[in-house]
């Protein structure tokens, strides 16, 4: 029997079909809201999480996609000088409005925009990771490339 996901995570579905990516989004009966949770849930080392984190240009008001390793707390310096422009954490408003997806559930792919995107580099050294599909209940399981492939994004020192 197949159980149909929710409609955010079928949207990510959709996405990395149509990115011809073949991997699975999976919905978990326990919460994968938070990196730590989401390990929890999967059994996987919280390091394997790849957090997408939504953060703001001080000038532009710009989005931007950080996508971190769950153990790693973002510096917001360093990539205020990888960027060349400040940043800041943005509110949830902010991150509905420009990806499509509330906190807890937001994917690296299927975002209501493009946007500069950073990858963790830490992620880079990894075999497997897991990345949120759209709820806070909704994973998907890929290799760090997979990650630069679909999202296009810069890799580099962020924490
Ligand atoms: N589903 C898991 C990973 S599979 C997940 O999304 N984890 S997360 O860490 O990427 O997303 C939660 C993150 O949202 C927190 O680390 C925090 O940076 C951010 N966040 C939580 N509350 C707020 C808020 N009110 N405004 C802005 N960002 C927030």
């Amino acid at each position: 029997m197949t159980t149909e996901l929710s409609p955010s995570a079928q949207r990510v579905q959709q996405a990395l079909q149509k990115l011809g990516m073949p991997l699975e989004v999976v919905e978990l009966p326990d919460s994968t809201r938070t990196a730590v949770e989401a390990a929890q849930a999967i059994g996987c080392q919280v390091q394997q999480i790849a957090k997408s984190l939504i953060f703001k240009g001080k000038h532009s008001g710009s989005p931007v996609l950080i996508i971190a390793s769950g153990t790693n707390r973002v510096n917001e310096k360093r990539v205020a000088e990888l960027l060349g422009e400040p940043i800041e954490k943005a509110n949830a408003d902010f991150v509905l409005q420009h990806t499509g997806f509330a906190i807890g559930g937001i994917p690296p792919v299927g975002l209501a925009e493009n946007m500069t995107t950073l990858i963790d580099e830490d992620l880079l050294q990894l075999n497997e990771i897991w990345a949120a599909a759209g709820t806070p209940h909704a994973v998907f399981r890929l290799i760090p490339a997979n990650l630069e492939q679909m999202t296009g994004g810069r890799v580099g020192k962020v924490a």
